[in-house]
């Protein structure tokens, strides 16, 4: 049974039109509209009664309204309301159950490093806890080590170095909307990422003490959420052991300075720099070095990409092999010029934006204001570290009456640029073609 108390209440948007839920569907739950129907009405009554006695983290500073502010993404079914979840500003949500949270775009103008409060939410299974007792709760390192571990957050603290990385956390479906054709699955705009300075302890170091065996191949994460429906498979996620003892790998206890967010994955998450966020478990209480490869669900059937270097297939075509989702691709936005916005002419115009990659770090920003047939190069700001945004910047004067299609194009330090053609595949994953942002000078 999910507890309720997480949620601000009082009202629903889609539950069912995440990319898990869609990947639930094919494996267990095949739910008829009415059935779900009838099953928000009963959890909005416990909801209810719910509120009344139950101690939890949980105060909804915003209550849901009718009226809640909507932002529309720009693509179809992109209305989203702007509501405040605990710790949480208003932010644009996709689905309340599980929390689906979207960061409004502009904030990545205001900060290079997102606002805890303004961070991107992501959960597939709805059962998250809203009380966690910090006395008895342990973070477990077991399976093929010689000396399984029991750690509580102060031991953990206390009896290993303290490190800290800044990184970005970006969702394999981050912009999944504009895919075209649509595809099914979460239909992010490009605030499904975040950057952060996350603070914890090397993995490394923790299957160190733990000691590991000959035959440890994988390392496999679980966290505190379940699943409310039977047979929706627990999320647990594995990296190969070499990728998990790399000395960026960071089980982190704070981000931005303060204690993880709740729903960022308070107490204890992991953090895999370059890598995507499906491997950044949250609420994270256990770890198991396995001595072979994962076959559950969430590596075997979930996230993965067709097997070929550009991760596509043409749209209809099936995939004959695919492999789990790993590292980012390098990208680039402008942050301060909106779509369709209109601009002053004659005016110098300062554009300004964000670049990341995996963690070779950026070497270049490119800017054209003709749709890519000529480019200059930005000024990038300062340098975070290699799996941080990096700012860049750069100068334009709009003539009047003129209509510009502006473009950055980031290269990262192994020569790899942005895609020029969008890729596509049917999960909607790896987006990282040069976008478009088009503007008249009035
Ligand atoms: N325990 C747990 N960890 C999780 C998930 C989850 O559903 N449960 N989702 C993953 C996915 S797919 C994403 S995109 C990120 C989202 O992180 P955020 O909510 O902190 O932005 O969490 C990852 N870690
Ligand atoms: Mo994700």
């Amino acid at each position: 049974m999910a507890d309720d108390s997480l949620y601000p209440d009082l009202g629903e948007i889609g539950t069912e039109e995440t990319e898990s839920a869609y990947v639930y569907k094919e494996h267990a739950m095949k739910k008829t509209r009415t059935e779900k129907d009838s099953e928000l009405t009963r959890r909005r009554f416990l909801s209810a009664s719910l509120a009344l006695g139950a101690a939890s983290f949980v105060k909804p500073g915003v209550l849901w309204a009718e009226n809640a502010p909507k932002v529309d993404l720009p693509f179809e079914r992109g209305r989203r309301p702007l509501v405040a979840f605990p710790q949480k500003r208003p932010l644009m949500v996709m689905t309340t159950r599980p929390p689906q949270l979207e960061t409004p775009f502009h904030l990545f103008d205001e900060n290079i490093f997102t606002p805890n409060d303004a961070f991107f939410v992501r959960w597939h299974l709805a059962n998250i806890p809203s009380q966690i007792d910090m006395n008895t709760f342990r973070l477990k390192i077991r399976g093929r080590v010689t000396q399984p571990l029991s750690l509580n957050l102060a031991e953990l603290k206390r009896d290993f170095e303290q490190v800290e990385v800044a990184a970005v956390c970006q969702c394999g479906g981050n912009s999944r909307g504009f895919f075209d054709p649509r595809v099914p699955g979460g239909q992010w705009g490009n605030g499904a990422m975040g950057n952060a300075k996350w603070t914890g302890v090397r993995l490394r170091d923790l299957l160190a003490k733990a000691g590991l065996n000959d035959d440890g191949l994988q390392v496999r994460f679980d966290g505190l959420d379940q699943p409310i429906a039977d047979g929706t498979p627990d999320f647990r996620k594995s990296l190969n052991l070499e990728d998990a003892v790399q000395e960026t790998v960071v089980v982190a206890h704070s981000m931005n300075g303060e204690p993880l967010p709740w729903l960022n994955g308070f107490p204890l998450r992991l953090v895999v720099p370059g890598w995507f966020a499906t491997y950044w478990v949250k609420m994270l209480n256990d770890i198991e070095v396995l001595n072979k490869h994962d076959q559950q669900f969430w590596m075997a059937k979930a996230y993965r990409l067709p097997a070929d270097p550009c991760a596509c297939v043409q749209p209809g075509e099936k995939i004959v092999r695919s492999v789990p989702i790993g590292k980012m691709t390098v990208r680039s936005f402008i942050t301060n010029v909106q779509d369709s916005g209109t601009v002053v002419g004659g005016t110098p115009l300062t554009v300004k934006g964000i670049a990341f990659d995996q963690g070779y770090g950026i070497d270049r920003v490119l800017f054209s204001v003709d749709g890519g047939r000529q480019w200059q190069a930005a000024s990038l700001g300062q340098d975070y570290g290699d799996f941080s945004f990096r700012p860049w910047e750069v100068q334009f004067t709009p003539v009047s009456g003129r209509t510009y299609m502006l473009q950055s194009l980031a290269v990262n330090r192994i020569g790899e640029p942005q895609r020029f053609s969008a890729r596509w595949n049917p999960s909607g994953y790896l987006r990282n073609v040069v976008e478009t942002v088009h503007i008249h000078a009035t």
